[in-house]
């Protein structure tokens, strides 16, 4: 069976009564986030490509108050920490630090624009962490909500501005150069759309996914493989590295024929990083028109090619991601279109488009099969939902 989301007013009640136990008085601003599942369009982002990510309806939530102490005052409530689940930082001093989750506070309290009080906050959030679904920009543009809310920056900030602020959070107090795809879809993400985001100029492009008989089901391998922190630069490295032989600004502006061109100026592995990306980027473009013309078939059939690609060229998959596509796609005759790894990947999560009436049936394939490997997986099916919003709490 799929495992049940936990209800946005659940969490926000949670975060409440948790602010109220800790400081002794009522939050009266809030703000939320969601995670995301990435469709299609993988380690393309940083490439100046195209991505195809989805919110799911699991979210960050921050509740808290402006304060005069200058001293910031931060609880988590998750559970998935070994580190203190409180913490406290002077709002003049915003360094890098432990525990780490408060990094993410910090960070973009580091980036706002405006002048920002001291505060007290809770922060709660149903997105598995460690699950290649974006808890940690989740939590970044929740948190640019909730300082916004609080006179951080002006209305006139253009969107595009905010997100890169809680990008360059992620890269300068994370230490992780990631590209832009999670937070743009955390912040811009609408109900019942997917969105193309093309990461060079920027823009996004709704992918309507209305159609109830069709579902995303997003599986977590339960399984975080410890390269996932050198292995991330070292591809970014490579593709800008190639992007230099291919005398290109960027991969996106490479062709598989330039590439073959160039065969002979680069090692192998290099070859098969750039090879993924550029077909990786036309994939995503073509697989977006497929879905907005509802061609589920050849969809799955691009999503498959992408993890082939991950897995063989780009290598950031892993056995667990891979005996998980390969026991979704099992289930084609029954209603599977296709299956692939999502996010940075070495663990996490797979996605799997597929007829809402076979959910049931394909779980339990795929539960049963993992099982017998010795793993145990989680199963989420997941309706786009909305990108961040502020929350307004009821007294
Ligand atoms: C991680 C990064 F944060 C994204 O920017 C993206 O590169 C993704 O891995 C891979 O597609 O989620």
């Amino acid at each position: 069976m799929a495992s049940q989301i936990r209800p946005l007013d659940e969490l926000i009640a949670e975060a409440v009564a948790a602010f109220e136990k800790r400081f002794g008085s009522k939050p009266s601003v809030a703000a939320r986030a969601p995670g995301r599942v990435n469709l299609i369009g993988e380690h393309t982002d940083y490439n100046n490509g195209f991505v195809l990510p989805m919110a799911l309806p699991m979210f960050t939530v921050i509740v808290g108050n402006p304060t005069a102490a200058g001293i910031c005052r931060v609880e988590t409530l998750s559970d998935s920490t070994d580190e203190p689940r409180y913490t406290q930082f002077p709002i003049t001093e915003l360094k890098r630090g432990t525990p780490k989750w408060a990094n993410y506070v910090k960070g973009v309290a580091a980036q706002m624009p405006g002048k920002i009080p001291s505060f007290d906050a809770v922060i709660v959030s149903s997105v598995p962490l460690g699950g290649g679904v974006s808890s940690s920009a989740s939590v970044e543009v929740a948190v640019y909500t909730f300082l916004e809310e609080m006179g951080g920056a002006g209305d006139d900030v253009p969107t595009i501005e905010k997100i890169l602020s809680c990008q360059k959070a992620e890269h300068v107090f994370a230490n992780m150069p990631c590209g832009i795809m999670d937070q743009y879809i955390a912040m811009m993400a609408k109900e019942g759309h997917a969105l193309l985001i093309d990461c060079r100029s920027q823009q996004g492009r709704l992918v309507p996914m209305t159609n109830s008989e069709v579902v995303v089901l997003v599986t977590n391998s339960n399984v975080k493989h410890e390269l996932t922190g050198s292995e991330y630069p070292t591809r970014r490295k490579q593709c800008e590295a190639a992007a230099q032989i291919l005398g290109v600004q960027s991969l996106r502006d490479a062709t598989e024929l330039d590439l073959e061109a160039k065969k002979a100026e680069m090692d192998e592995e290099m070859f098969r990083r750039v090879r993924h990306v550029i077909t990786e980027i036309r994939r995503t473009e073509e697989a977006a028109s497929a879905l907005e013309n509802g061609d589920y078939e050849s969809f799955g059939n691009f999503m498959v090619a992408s993890h082939k690609s991950l897995r063989d060229d780009y290598e950031v998959s892993c056995k667990e991601l891979d005996q998980l596509v390969e026991f979704a796609l099992e289930m084609k005759p029954d209603g599977v279109y296709g299956s692939r790894m999502t996010g940075g990947g070495f663990g996490g999560c797979t996605v799997t488009l597929m007829k809402a009436e076979a959910v049931n049936k394909v779980i339990s394939h795929i539960d049963s099969k993992y099982k017998a490997m010795g793993n145990k997986a989680t199963f989420f099916v997941c309706p786009p939902s909305d990108g961040a919003s502020k929350i307004k709490l009821s007294c």
